[in-house]
């Protein structure tokens, strides 16, 4: 390598980035790189950026109004805060390119912001406060316009504080201009762990965490996550189950979201397997699985074959804690059937349990990895840690928000790579793009949101910088967010 072929800026380790190999290994537009995963263009297409679909032209406009709201769980009146009176908030759905158009009324009596999780919006609407926008004030207006770039199971929720964790979220679908996937019905299930009684508000519950050495609950907590009393399913406790109706011989399509604040759900429907098609929003290679473990901010498309008539538990349990959360799969043809105790747990729990070396994007789209020059122009390398004694929580031993911002330039190849030196899992979520998972495979699937195992669990990502602005990286656990564990990538000052 010659003096002139080195990185000018960005680059670990003295490699040239990757336009710069590019220009020296004679690629151009039109010629092929040799990947992991399958031939890749050269040129501008061997990064696999985000391509936005067209525009439809079509506008969207809902309206979310944020406020206190009586909500409903086995026949016991609460309190909480949520969208349009109900949690989840109502189903956000529109097709890819169209404009989504939504008025947030606050109502509530805090300032409050929506964001589209997993959706790669233009930074001004992506509604992290202090970062992108200044808090809604109470009484106050903002209207979020974008257009949906990509297809998709997605999640709205509030950013503010714990405000997640009181019920402000719904589920957000950008359908394909077609429809690819064959199938004859579809549901959403939004898990959610759910305070009420003990320890309160989630305000309250944050004082247990903090209280060190104070009594038993703060302990505990601190070092397993909080025990919630309830497990929910699109805001329905395993009392009074949401029933997902359908009729043998019908495909049916799950979207699984875990909107919860605290809690990583193990989701297994019985009597039946899962083909799962979608990780984030976006499509993989077809697995088969009995069991779906699912961090807080993912989601998972998956398919039943309806072929076993009855009526079926569709579990999520929480891990590490008690209880569990449940739907119920009813053919038409068992109407008669009651349902399963809402403690039955499937035994297909116990069966294959998806993971990340199982998934692989659809399209086989990868990093031009592997050569002796290729590889990114940029390389974080950051620890995970905090829990022990006092309740803070740090990435790369910072906490948010006095944590530096960590530096980005518009078109760099970045990577991630993270290890955790806590006891507890942290679902990581980077804002405004889609990250392809180092899982071994060459072709991992793109993700928003990933857990990184407790004791010392290791995960790498990479993405491409095409989305200029201040993005929020973060733990999805909101206690975790909420005490220190986030920082934002910056593509000011990269240099
Ligand atoms: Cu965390």
């Amino acid at each position: 390598m010659t003096g002139g072929a080195r990185a000018t800026g960005g680059c670990v380790g003295g490699r040239p980035t990757r336009r710069e190999f590019l220009r020296l290994a004679g690629f151009g537009a039109g010629a092929l790189v040799l990947s992991g995963c399958g031939l890749l263009s050269g040129g501008r297409g061997d990064l696999p950026a985000l391509s936005r679909p067209a525009p439809t032209g079509r506008v969207l406009e809902y309206t979310l109004e944020a406020a206190p709201t009586n909500f409903e769980i086995a026949g016991r009146e609460l309190s909480t805060w949520g969208y349009n009176g109900g949690v989840p908030g109502p189903e956000i759905r529109v097709k890819e390119g169209d404009t989504l158009r939504v008025r947030v009324r606050n109502r509530l009596p805090a300032g409050t912001t929506v964001h589209w999780h997993g959706l790669p919006v233009p930074n001004e609407v992506d509604g992290v406060p202090h970062v992108t926008q200044s808090p809604i004030p109470p009484g106050g207006e903002f209207v979020y316009e974008f257009a949906a770039p990509a297809i998709g199971s997605y999640i709205y929720h509030s950013h503010v504080g714990l405000q997640l964790d009181r019920g402000l979220y719904g589920p957000l679908v950008v359908e394909p201009a077609r429809e690819e996937l064959s199938y004859d019905r579809e549901y959403i299930l939004m898990l959610d762990d759910w305070l009420d009684g003990l320890p309160g508000t989630p305000e309250d519950a944050l004082g247990e965490l903090r209280g060190s050495g104070r009594g038993m609950m703060g302990g505990m907590m601190r070092a397993r996550g909080i025990e919630y009393p309830n497990y929910l399913i699109n805001g329905r406790a395993p009392e009074d189950p949401a029933s997902l109706t359908v009729r043998r011989g019908e495909r049916v399509r799950l979207r699984l979201m875990n909107p919860s604040a605290e809690t990583v759900f193990r989701f297994a429907p019985a009597g039946h397997r899962m083909t799962v098609t979608h990780a984030d929003g976006q499509a993989i290679g077809p697995v088969e699985a009995d069991v779906l473990r699912i961090g807080m901010g993912e989601r998972y498309d998956v398919l039943l074959d309806a072929d076993n008539p009855g009526v079926w538990q569709l579990a999520a349990v929480p891990e590490g804690k008690r209880g569990q959360a449940r739907a119920v799969l009813r053919y038409r043809e068992s109407a008669e059937e009651s349902a399963p105790p809402a403690d039955v747990q499937p035994p297909e729990l116990q069966g294959r349990l998806l993971s990340y070396a199982d998934l692989r994007d659809a399209r086989e789209r990868s990093f031009p990895d592997g050569g002796l020059f290729s590889g990114p122009d940029r390389t974080f390398e950051l620890t995970l840690s905090g829990g022990m004694g006092r309740y803070v929580w740090q990435i790369d031993g910072q906490r948010y928000p006095e944590a530096e911002p960590l530096p980005v330039r518009e078109g760099e190849w970045v990577r991630v790579q993270m290890r955790n030196h806590s006891m507890m899992a942290h679902p990581m979520h980077l804002h405004g793009h889609f990250f392809q998972l180092r899982n071994g495979t060459g072709c991992g699937p793109f993700k928003d949101t990933a857990l990184v195992e407790a004791h010392m669990g290791e995960l790498a990502f990479d993405f491409v910088a095409d989305n200029p602005g201040e993005w929020f990286f973060h733990c999805h656990n909101a206690y975790h967010m909420e005490t220190g564990m986030a920082r934002v990538i910056s593509y000011a000052g990269g240099a």
